[in-house]
């Protein structure tokens, strides 16, 4: 025997009264109410009443389909309102509770070291480039005067990609990259870290960081040069500052010359930073030699320059006084919140 209209009506009505999940009350409304519900099929089935007795029947089953939806949306309602009263209570915050603390992070050595140096030769009117780490063997060496088999190859030992691909050893090649660029002057200094097939040790690594200088222009001397040192020693380490060239030997300057600054901590009476010379080297310098101008296409009959190259690493270790390089790189959070 099928339920009657009553019987269909009550049922919904108990089970509506006891859900308090919208899924189960979804499944009640397509078993009463769907396509093949209980209340559909008994629209379908009216076929078999007497003719008189149909409108009646359809009267009665549109009042229970009427009332069972009402009795629908107010269960709905009631579990969209209980549903907020518990997510307010769950993320109700107790605003009189004391705030947590907040960690703050703040700049690895080396960028402070970066910036520094930056704003200085900015302040000279410098535009600071990057490049590419992994570069051309052509930017890397060829232009700057290191060809195949030059012995300087084997002091820059670098990790190769291919025969002709290799981890840059140093930024001078994005300076090769600009002057080949042909864009003329140019006054630039190009941070960025640099690879070498280096030992770790308290002084080397097999990844560290330069920031190289160029200026090339009509009638740049060597006086151009030495007055750069200086305001730049000046600005970095002291108004006291005096630098000191000493000859040196670079492939792709000639002169060249490496630059000591007096020392910033003893002033040049000599202490444990400067291990008692008054001196500290801090870079390499020299002039553009007119081969690598020509080989990047500058007229080394018109145009003349210098270029320097700083170890990032070493001037962050001299500036903090730190003695092992090693210490920069393993991040620990307890040496770097020092600086
Ligand atoms: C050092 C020495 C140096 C340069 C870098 C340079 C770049 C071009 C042309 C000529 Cl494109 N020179 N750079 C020159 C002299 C020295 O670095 O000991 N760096 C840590």
């Amino acid at each position: 025997m099928s339920k009657t209209l009553q019987e269909i009506r009550q049922e919904a009505e108990a089970k509506i009264a006891e859900t308090l999940s919208a899924d189960v009350l979804d499944e009640i409304k397509v078993s009463i109410l769907g396509k093949k519900g209980e209340l559909t099929q008994i629209l379908k089935n009216m076929k078999d009443l007497a003719p008189e007795e149909r409108p009646k029947v359809g009267q009665q089953v549109n009042e229970v389909r009427k009332a069972i939806e009402e009795k629908l949306e107010a269960k709905k309602a009631e579990i969209k309102h209980i549903m907020l009263t518990e997510k307010m209570k769950r993320e109700t915050i107790d605003v009189t509770l004391p705030g947590k603390k907040m960690m703050r992070g703040h700049r690895h050595p080396n960028q402070i070291a970066l910036e520094d140096l930056e704003k200085v030769f900015i302040g000279m009117g410098y535009q600071v480039v990057e490049g590419p780490e992994v570069e051309f063997d052509r930017y890397n060496f060829e232009l700057l005067n290191i060809p195949a088999n030059h012995p300087a190859k084997d002091e820059q030992d670098t990790f190769y990609i291919t025969k002709d691909i290799l981890l840059r050893t140093q930024t001078s090649s994005v300076q090769a990259r600009i002057m080949e660029g042909g864009d003329l002057p140019i006054k630039i200094i190009s941070p960025g870290r640099v690879f070498r097939a280096d030992e770790v040790d308290a002084t080397h690594s097999p990844s560290f960081h330069q920031v190289e200088g160029l200026v090339v222009g009509k009638g740049v001397t060597m006086a151009d040069l030495k007055g750069t040192l200086d305001q730049f020693a000046r600005e970095f380490f002291g108004p006291d500052t005096k630098t000191k060239l000493r000859p040196h030997h670079f492939p792709f300057t000639e002169p060249s010359a490496e630059v000591d600054v007096t020392c910033f901590k003893c002033g040049g009476k000599g202490c444990n930073v400067c291990k008692g010379s008054g001196w500290i080297e801090i870079l390499g310098c020299g002039m553009v030699h007119p081969h690598v101008l020509e080989m990047c296409g500058i007229d080394p009959k018109v145009y003349s320059g210098f270029a320097f190259g700083i170890g990032l690493e070493r001037v962050a270790l001299l500036k903090y006084e730190i003695d092992d390089m090693r210490l920069l790189y393993e991040n620990d959070v307890r040496f770097l919140k020092q600086f």
